[in-house]
């Protein structure tokens, strides 16, 4: 095959670790190229994987977005119904869940959701020294997001070990997924418990699926699976996006103090944080047929890797990409996705963002590292195990 092959294992340890440095080689190889390890393309210039993303016809989610070919294996789970699914079904449930995580619903729960904020970020400035994953960004998603699904209060120590193995599995079986998978099984057990109609709390997003299923939207079964969804997605991804957000906030302490200066920016420093180092690192597609990218030939049936967090540091599209700069325009970003299956809870993300930056910026003068960052490996989130900071109280 005439195109540039890949020796690195875009999922090993060091790779996880730093992805970065490894991405300018795969960049200037061209628009696309063969991963020998996997025996799959991928692509990581900003150009080519925005139009993958949005091209759902011909690179297809329904045989899984991770590894594994759903056509030629058994999924570990039953398929998602929105992220590995296509057109029309897709649509259907995209619908639902459109029209249960609301900008309404999301509105009537700010005020709340600034209050947890709030007192949170007080007692940690209190504090003056804290564990910005440990003690925040693992902390305050949980302090919203189950109750605004309505989940069941015992238990919900699950949803992050839960999350982290789906993460892990749309990566190859490698030490890592063993690791996430022997973690996982009481997980499951309980996400499949959590997720059922009996145990899901009157007012909250799970019930409203369940409610759409009354009213014909889908059947039980398949709101079970929905609720299920927002399970997988919603925690681990919010967790990190914050945590990622902060660790640039203390690298870039200009950055910081901008955020500092005007705390309404604090959209912004997220957002930028999300193109500056994505949590959710990668996706595959499968092709639906022959696919043309730039004179060559992907048969039908080929696994894509698409690297969203290189595209959104591609210097063709964006100037100085290694730099956070929270004045940056994002607009654009692939961060989220794009096109059909772009994130549905991209609104609660950047709430849950907004609320926490703002209410650290409101109180603190300065925050530094006062250790190393820990990360902590997934076969597909940038995620971080610890980050110890100092806070100087404003
Ligand atoms: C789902 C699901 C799981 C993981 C991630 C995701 C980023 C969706 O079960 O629908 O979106």
């Amino acid at each position: 095959m005439n195109i540039p092959v890949i020796d690195i294992d875009p999922f090993a340890k060091d790779v996880l670790e730093n992805p970065y440095s490894y991405h300018e080689q795969k960049r200037e190889a061209g628009p696309v190229f063969w991963l020998e390890k996997y025996k799959t393309f991928g692509m990581v210039r900003f150009a080519e994987v925005r139009a993958a993303l949005l091209d759902h016809e011909r690179f297809i989610s329904g045989r899984g977005v991770g590894l594994a070919d759903f056509a030629k294996e058994k999924p570990y789970r039953p398929p998602s119904l929105l992220l590995e699914a296509d057109p029309p079904s897709h649509d259907q449930a995209r619908a639902i869940m459109n029209g249960v995580v609301s900008p309404a619903s999301l509105k009537a729960l700010e005020p709340v959701w600034r209050e947890r904020a709030e007192a949170l970020v007080d007692r940690l400035v209190e504090q003056r020294e804290f564990d910005a994953v440990r003690d925040f960004t693992e902390v305050f998603p949980m302090l919203v997001f189950p109750d605004a699904v309505g989940l069941m209060d015992e238990g919900r120590e699950h949803l992050l070990t839960y999350a982290m193995a789906v993460f892990n599995a749309f990566g190859p079986r490698n030490e890592i997924f063993l690791k996430g998978e022997e973690d996982a099984g009481a997980a499951a057990g309980w996400v499949a418990e959590a997720c059922r109609r009996t145990n899901l709390k009157r007012g909250g997003w799970g019930m409203a699926i369940f409610e759409a299923a009354d009213n014909g939207a889908c059947t039980q079964e398949e709101a079970e699976r929905l609720v299920r969804s927002l399970l997988s997605a919603g925690v681990d991804t919010t967790v990190n996006g914050l945590a990622t957000a902060l660790f640039a906030l203390t690298e870039f302490p200009d950055e910081w103090n901008k955020l500092q200066a005007q705390p309404r920016l604090a959209r912004k420093a997220l957002e930028e944080s999300l193109r500056w180092d994505s949590t959710v690192q990668t996706f595959f597609r499968t092709t639906s047929r022959d696919v043309e990218v730039d004179g060559t030939n992907l048969p039908e049936g080929s696994k894509v890797l698409l690297f969203l967090a290189a595209a959104n540091r591609d210097p063709r599209k964006w100037d100085q990409p290694d730099i956070f700069n929270i004045d940056r325009l994002t607009s654009g970003h692939v961060g989220f996705g794009a096109g059909i299956h772009q994130c549905l809870g991209q609104m609660v993300a950047r709430l849950e963002g907004q609320l926490a930056l703002t209410e650290l910026a409101k109180r603190c003068k300065k925050i530094r590292a006062t250790g190393p960052v820990v990360r902590r490996l997934n076969n597909t989130l940038h995620a971080i195990a610890s980050l110890p900071v100092a806070v100087e109280p404003a």
